[in-house]
């Protein structure tokens, strides 16, 4: 009897031990942070930083849009239709087939209609906006429409020192504009 009563106290207690090391073990793993797989990055993804899209269309109402390329601003604008050839740029286009994509005037970042380029959209050569983002103080060039012209302000509302650009633009704005312009008008 007394025996029994040992080795059912043994049992117990190797039982509880068993339990009481299973459930520490348990315990320790599910408060220990899972392992989560790697986050995947955009190259991964195969999809490029947004700060590649760098070729911008803007107007005096709409949202600011970038693509990669300038051919693939032209696609976007033209539905698809207008496929630019390797070398060729929105210029290649010409004034009036630039219009009837309703593109009125194209803002360099460089000097020469050179580096990324923001369209300025609208359906007729009217209106004004603020620079988006990424584009305040960057303009060193312009392209216009024939028949429109547009005038950069220095800062933001179209306040400050301004500079007119009539068709067909300005290879340059010149060193007491550079870089600073942050609203714009049409006409
Ligand atoms: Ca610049
Ligand atoms: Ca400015």
């Amino acid at each position: 009897m007394t025996r029994r009563v040992a080795l059912a106290s043994c049992i117990v207690l190797v039982a509880l031990l068993l339990g009481g090391t299973t459930g520490l073990a348990g315990f320790g793993d599910s408060a220990a942070p899972p392992i989560a797989p790697a986050p995947q990055t955009g190259a991964a993804n195969g999809a490029a930083p947004d700060t590649e899209d760098g070729h911008c269309i803007t107007g005096p109402d709409m949202p600011l849009r970038c693509f990669k390329t300038e051919a693939a601003m032209i696609s976007f604008l033209s539905g698809g239709k207008i496929q630019l050839e390797p070398g060729e740029s929105a210029l290649s286009l010409g004034s009036a087939q630039l219009v009837t994509l309703n593109i009125y005037a194209l803002l360099y970042e460089h000097p020469n209609r050179t580096g990324e380029v923001l369209a300025i959209s609208d359906d007729n050569c009217s209106g004004w906006n603020n620079m988006p983002g990424g584009w305040n103080d960057r303009i060193s060039s312009t392209w216009v429409a024939n028949g429109c012209s547009v005038t950069l302000f220095e800062h933001y509302n179209l306040t400050g020192t301004s500079f007119y650009s009539p068709a067909p633009g300005h290879y340059y704005v010149g060193d007491a504009f550079n870089d600073k312009a942050s609203s714009w008008r049409l006409p």
